[in-house]
């Protein structure tokens, strides 16, 4: 019978960590938003326990930075503990965020059948299963904060070198998997590495930490790939968070699912209210728009950060001061699991713009000058550039995008209180 393995890839936990971005967060919010992270974790080891897992695989950022509280290894470590009370060994390697440099051997020590692998070169070991050898684990922790640019954190990380440092059991073993930190290809300052090179090395699965977005180099057989963190940190990492559930089977492509672990998910949502006639039709849109969302999440609890868009008669409203602000407070009372930290306005008049462009004189010189800007939009960089400059505030980065909304943002700012004017 073919033989099979199965363990939890898990990474960036970022234990400590706050969730930042978000703008205002009411006291009960804020308890959540700081055991979001924790919570993810346990929901991580409940997940190991529930599918009884062989191992669990973690890849770095376990700790958010190097000073980490005793608090905060207190609750990775009761974790880990569950995890060896079922049986469960845990293979560790450290990230950039907690280098293996700055651990504080001083505040725990490794529970058995956790595995730390060494910072100072590539580290192996064997996964036996009653006695069995059934996997050889390889890797290397990140050693400091700062990879020097010229060494590859994958050297020396093969199957062929882990039977050597393992001895002839090692080479009974069916499967190989790898655990690092790198910035693989998309990130080059940190200890990148090349996947080709990987695919040589002669390990079944790569499982890697540092890419906080969830990534597969093959979904028909992933072997290197990225679970993505556990827990958005901020309110731009939206969607769901997770760690991966692999499969490995002798003759069998690799299986990789998804295991949803965030406890609040966060979320950007952008809402055309032009169909809408009134506020409380706002509000309708608004909270369907947050269970539309909140469904692919896969977690209860959520923050967003809603942007109201489309022409409407109800701009000149939600322009009235206070209106967006008891708008929000009215969907925030609504439904105790949804929060959103701030409502955008983004929503213009209803304007017959091809009737302006022939009617005014103004409207039509006015519609000519931004489509002229949004020809040239590295002379509009420019030209914003020197202004910050001239205010002495450091300007922000322009992509041609950016340009590109802001022209259509002032467009609509001028032909709006022009209308209103007339
Ligand atoms: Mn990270």
């Amino acid at each position: 019978m073919a033989r099979q393995l199965r363990f939890i890839h898990g990474a960036d936990l970022h234990i400590g960590a706050p969730i930042r971005g978000l703008r205002a967060v009411p006291p009960a919010w804020a308890e959540r938003l700081a055991e979001a992270i924790p919570r993810a974790y346990d929901r991580l080891v409940e997940a190991a326990l529930r599918h009884e897992v062989d191992f669990v695989a973690i890849s770095g950022d376990v700790f958010d930075t190097t000073q980490a509280s005793y608090g905060d290894y207190l609750r990775f470590f009761r974790g880990l503990e569950r995890l060896g009370a079922a049986g469960i060994p845990t293979y560790l390697c450290t990230g950039n965020h907690d280098p293996l440099s700055r651990w504080q051997p001083g505040f725990f020590e490794l529970p058995q059948g956790v595995r730390m692998l060494s910072s100072e070169r590539a580290d192996f070991a064997l996964f036996e299963r009653d006695g069995e050898p059934l996997c050889v684990v390889g890797g290397r922790s990140y050693p400091n904060k700062v990879w020097a640019q010229e060494a590859d954190i994958a050297e020396g990380v093969t199957r062929a070198a882990a039977e050597q440092a393992l001895g002839p059991r090692a080479a009974e073993a069916p499967f190989g998997v790898g655990v690092l930190h790198t910035g693989l290809f998309m990130d080059p300052h940190k200890a990148p590495a090349d996947p080709a090179r990987l695919q040589e090395a002669g390990f079944d699965y790569w499982a890697l930490g540092h890419i906080h977005r969830r990534y597969v180099d093959d979904e028909a057989c992933p072997r290197v790939a990225f679970s993505g963190c556990i827990q958005g940190r901020d309110i731009k990492e939206t969607g769901p968070r997770g760690v991966n559930l692999v499969t490995l089977t002798e003759g069998a492509p690799n299986m990789v699912e998804f295991v949803p672990t965030a406890s609040v998910a966060l979320e950007m949502l952008t809402v055309d209210v032009s169909g809408c006639a009134t506020l409380s039709a706002v509000s309708e849109a608004v909270m369907r728009a947050q269970f539309r969302a909140n469904g692919s999440a896969r977690c209860e609890e959520m923050v967003s950060r809603v942007t109201l868009v489309g022409a409407t008669a109800l701009h000149e409203v939600l322009a009235q001061e206070g209106v967006l602000e008891d708008l929000r407070a009215a969907l925030n009372d609504s439904y105790a699991d949804f929060l959103v930290d701030a409502l955008v306005d983004r929503t213009t008049l209803p304007l017959d713009k091809g009737a302006l462009r022939t009617e005014g004189l103004f409207p039509a010189a006015l519609m000519q000058a931004a489509a002229a800007q949004r020809r040239a939009p590295q002379a509009q960089q420019a030209m914003l550039q020197d202004a910050f400059m001239q205010a002495k505030v450091t300007p922000p980065t322009l992509t041609d995008e950016a340009v590109e909304q802001l022209v259509a943002q002032a467009e609509d700012l001028v032909l709006d209180l022009l209308v209103r004017e007339g």
